[in-house]
């Protein structure tokens, strides 16, 4: 009973960190259907539209039940009140609710799954496509229902975040020498904050569409279905970066502590990049809708604002090096992490920047090279910053040490797999392999049967995770002591600790 009223960051914490992994497992479960699916042609699965539900599952278990949970809610619980030394979050009882809309969300999700023939939308429900016309089952309603309650927990998370960031510093504190990961994450709440609302807004006229006969998507009664890409894509770009953001913050510090420096080179400029990420961020969204026919000026300003955003992400991959030179580094298991994103967020990256150019898009889009780019970034982006914060704040969490004996086969194993899953996929998407297919012309046959054998290699490496904890765990290797140079505000500015006491703290609470 304590789990369901915890106000404790660290129990909400740890609360949201075995919810994400176990959303993690069962998206990997569907991934590995898909896998199976395409690993060679012809279908195995009853219909298209199964097999489309099984990737509307997949991704948004993974966007909103996995890295979110995890990247947000619990490194975010778990880093922001040590990092600032206050003893919680500024309204504990909301961030209780917060998480625990996450389950009945997760349960709506699956219903809908398990509902008729299941929601085949796609993580965008585009209509028609979502509309009574395309999805006349209330599966598409229970999907919907589900994401609203999703945006409902994150609101109520990022007002809170921004809260305890701003009001429960240390007293005289700096924000600008406040740390990385705490900059991330005021960012991705400001991030939250302006774009879930849109969803919100987009999913409440489709629902009200499919249910009382509106038509702000139907062209029969003046609405225009071009409009739901808009309102989307204004969530669904920002979106992308609030899955990344956590994770820059988290491989900042794990970078800094493994080359024993106190900061991330170029703090300053670190925290404007981020800053300029996001900000960016809200005014690129139609460079996921070249296709639709937009006007000529409008695509070459989604082009060049979306090109742009390579200056700031570029000046965070130059600091990350420059911090990592210059000293003798801890080659640790969480560097290793922390190095594999380096490299292969790059990759995915600079895929992005041919992806932006409209006119390559034109053939790009909606083949598997978006599928082999959004990939690079997220399974191998955010899915390495996760476990590069895993393995380095294990014994601040835990108190335990991990095994390098084990942990390092399971990181080359992942990092072998996930590259065998997904650089085929480059050559399959310039091949012109569309995405959302059951089946495919022989000639793709090779690089898919690869893909599929990477991805049984990854899945296998998830499992030998679960052996790295059970050994922590059973071998119980205690640390001395665990600060980690960049971690406490007052280590690194020796300040005082926190100012705040309980009882101001829980003033603030609702
Ligand atoms: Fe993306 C589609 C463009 C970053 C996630 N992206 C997606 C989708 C997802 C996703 C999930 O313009 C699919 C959505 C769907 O279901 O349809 N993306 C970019 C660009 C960046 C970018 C320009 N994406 C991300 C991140 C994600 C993410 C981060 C999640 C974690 N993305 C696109 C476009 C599409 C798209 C198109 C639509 C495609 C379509 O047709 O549907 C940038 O933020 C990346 C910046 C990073 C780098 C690498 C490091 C920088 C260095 C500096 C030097 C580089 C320079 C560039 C100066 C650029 C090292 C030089 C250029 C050369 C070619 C050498
Ligand atoms: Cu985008």
């Amino acid at each position: 009973m304590r789990w369901l009223t915890t106000t404790s960051h660290s129990d909400i914490g740890m609360l949201y960190f075995l919810f994400g992994f176990w959303a993690a497992f069962l998206g990997t479960a569907l991934s590995m259907i898909i896998r199976i699916e395409l690993s060679h042609s012809n279908s195995m699965l009853k219909s298209g539209s199964t097999y489309n539900m099984v990737i509307t599952a997949h991704a948004l278990v993974m966007i909103f039940f996995a890295i979110m949970p995890i990247l947000v809610g619990g490194f975010g619980n778990w880093l922001i009140p040590s990092m600032l030394s206050s003893p919680d979050m500024a309204f504990p009882r909301m961030n209780n609710l917060s998480f625990w809309l996450l389950p009945p969300s997760l349960i709506l999700l699956l219903t809908s799954s398990l509902t008729e023939s299941g929601c085949a939308t796609g993580w965008t429900i585009y209509p028609p496509l979502s509309s009574l016309i395309g999805h006349p089952s209330p599966s598409t309603d229970l999907a919907i229902l589900s994401l609203h309650i999703a945006g409902v927990s994150s609101l109520l998370g990022s007002m809170n975040f921004i809260t305890t960031i701003i009001t429960l510093r240390p007293l005289g504190f700096p924000m600008e020498k406040l740390s990385l990961f705490l900059w991330s994450s005021l960012i991705t709440a400001f991030l939250l904050l302006l774009s879930l609302p849109v969803l919100a807004g987009a999913l409440t006229m489709l629902i009200l569409d499919r249910n009382i006969n509106t038509s702000f998507f139907d062209p029969v009664g003046g609405g225009d279905p071009v409009l739901f890409q808009h309102l989307f894509w204004f969530f669904g770009h920002p979106e992308v970066y609030i899955l990344i953001l956590p994770g820059f913050g988290l491989i900042s510090h794990v970078l800094a502590d493994n080359a024993n420096k106190k900061f991330t080179f170029g703090h300053l400029s670190m925290i404007y990049a981020m800053a300029g990420i996001g900000g960016l961020g809200f005014i690129v969204w139609a460079h996921h809708m070249f296709t639709v026919g937009l006007d000529v000026d409008t695509r070459a300003f989604f082009t060049s604002a979306t090109m742009i955003i390579a200056i700031p992400t570029g000046i965070k991959i130059f600091s990350w090096l420059a911090t990592m030179s210059g000293s003798p580094n801890n080659f640790s298991i969480s560097q290793m992490w922390a190095m594999g994103f380096l490299f292969l967020f790059t990759v995915g990256g600079l895929t992005g920047i041919i992806l932006s150019s409209s006119s390559l898009d034109i053939t790009l889009h909606d083949t598997y090279y978006v599928v082999a780019h959004f990939h690079y970034v997220l399974s191998m982006g955010a899915v390495f910053s996760i476990f590069a914060g895993v393995t380095h704040y294990m014994p601040l969490i835990t108190g335990l040490n991990m095994s390098m004996k084990i942990s390092l086969p399971q990181f080359l194993l992942t990092f072998i797999g996930v590259n065998l899953t997904f650089f085929p996929h480059h050559f399959l998407g310039l091949a012109g392999m569309p995405r959302r297919y059951t089946d495919y012309p022989d000639s793709f046959t090779f690089w898919n049967t690869i893909s599929s054998l990477g991805s049984s290699m990854s899945t296998l490496s998830l499992i030998m995770f679960v052996w790295v904890l059970w050994d922590i765990f059973s071998m119980k290797r205690k640390t001395l002591s665990f600060i980690p140079t960049s971690t406490h505000a007052e280590y690194i500015m020796g300040f005082p600790p926190s100012t705040h006491t309980y009882n101001e703290i829980s003033s603030l609470s609702i």
